[in-house]
């Protein structure tokens, strides 16, 4: 039995072994042809893998180019907002420059002359046979608008007047040249202040005679135009010219004014007065420094000084009246 269960495989072997050779080779050629083909496709796959991932990158990085970027626009944009509240502060000035038109039209009652300066006078209307100089415009007694004074003649009175007038008419007031005639016309000199307190005098030629004129101050004060007077109450006038053996001027300076007058006497020189005033009110009083007042000689006949008048005027308007 041991003899055929050996004897038939061994019978068989050679056949056997040959088809297991035969599929051991045609495993081994599978296998070959397996590898060869596989390794291609798992190569290509390799480097699908790593492209794709290479271009992954390269859109993260270009992803966060653009996400650094986009702060740099986001930065920028505050200043234009902060430039906004400028120009949304620039209107205001136009808006409150409105308000100040919508105030001004309500008050139109505004107070005459009369009684701004807390006072009235009414010398009624100018007479009918008068002849009227020219007047001088100006605030005449340093309250509200401005007054008019001038001179007329009244034929019927044989006198000159000095007339003042608030320009709005609230109030008038005349003064009576007393010393006045017809002969010697009577004239506002000019407009000045003396006694530099800021307040004007009216200088007015009251009369006069051959060689000189007789020159006299007038205010307005309280609505009422009247002349300045020396300590005695008497109107004050100098003569101021130049006659044979008189003469006569008076400066306006620094506040006071210097009056002087000369009479040439027998020994051929000249007698001088000399008098520094300072108006007070409607009152000249002397300045009370030492030496306002001098009387005294010259040497010879050379006059200590010359005739007429030195005194700066104030502004004023020439204007028609009547
Ligand atoms: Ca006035
Ligand atoms: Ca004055």
């Amino acid at each position: 039995m041991n003899s055929d269960q050996n004897s038939g495989p061994s019978r068989n072997s050679p056949d056997r072994r040959l088809v297991v050779l035969l599929v051991v080779l045609v495993l081994i050629i599978g296998l070959l042809l397996g590898w060869l083909l596989g390794g291609g496709s798992y190569k290509s796959d390799d480097d699908s893998m790593t492209a794709t991932e290479e271009s992954g990158l390269v859109e993260q990085a270009a992803e966060s180019v653009t996400t650094t970027a986009a702060p740099v626009t986001t930065t920028a944009p505050p200043p234009t907002t902060t430039a906004a509240p400028v120009t949304t502060t620039a209107p205001p000035p136009t808006t409150t420059q409105a308000p100040v038109t919508t105030t001004a039209p309500p008050p139109p009652p505004a107070p005459t002359q009369a009684e701004a300066a807390g006072c009235w006078f009414d010398a009624g209307p100018l007479p009918e046979n008068i002849s009227l100089n020219m007047g001088f415009q100006a605030d005449l007694d340093g309250v509200a608008g401005e007054e008019v004074a001038y001179t007329y003649f009244n034929h019927d009175l044989g006198k000159w007047v000095l007339r003042a007038e608030a320009v709005d008419g609230s109030f008038s007031s005349e003064w009576l040249i007393q010393d006045s005639d017809m002969v010697f016309a009577t004239d506002i000199l000019g407009v000045v202040d003396t006694n530099a307190d800021g307040l004007p005098e009216l200088m007015v030629k009251v009369g006069g005679g051959a060689y000189t004129q007789s020159i006299g101050f007038a205010v307005v004060r309280d609505c009422e135009v009247e002349p300045t007077r020396n300590l005695e109450g008497g109107v004050w006038t100098w003569a101021v010219g130049a006659s044979v053996q008189n003469i006569g001027g008076f400066e306006c300076t620094n506040g006071y004014v210097r009056f002087e007058t000369a009479s040439l006497t027998e020994a051929s020189v000249w007698f001088v007065r000399s008098y520094k005033n300072s108006l007070n009110g409607i009152v000249w009083e002397s300045t009370g420094a030492a030496g306002s007042n001098y009387v005294g000689e010259t040497d010879d006949d050379t006059p200590p000084f010359e005739s007429g008048y030195v005194c700066a005027t104030l502004p004023s308007m020439m204007v028609e009246v009547g």
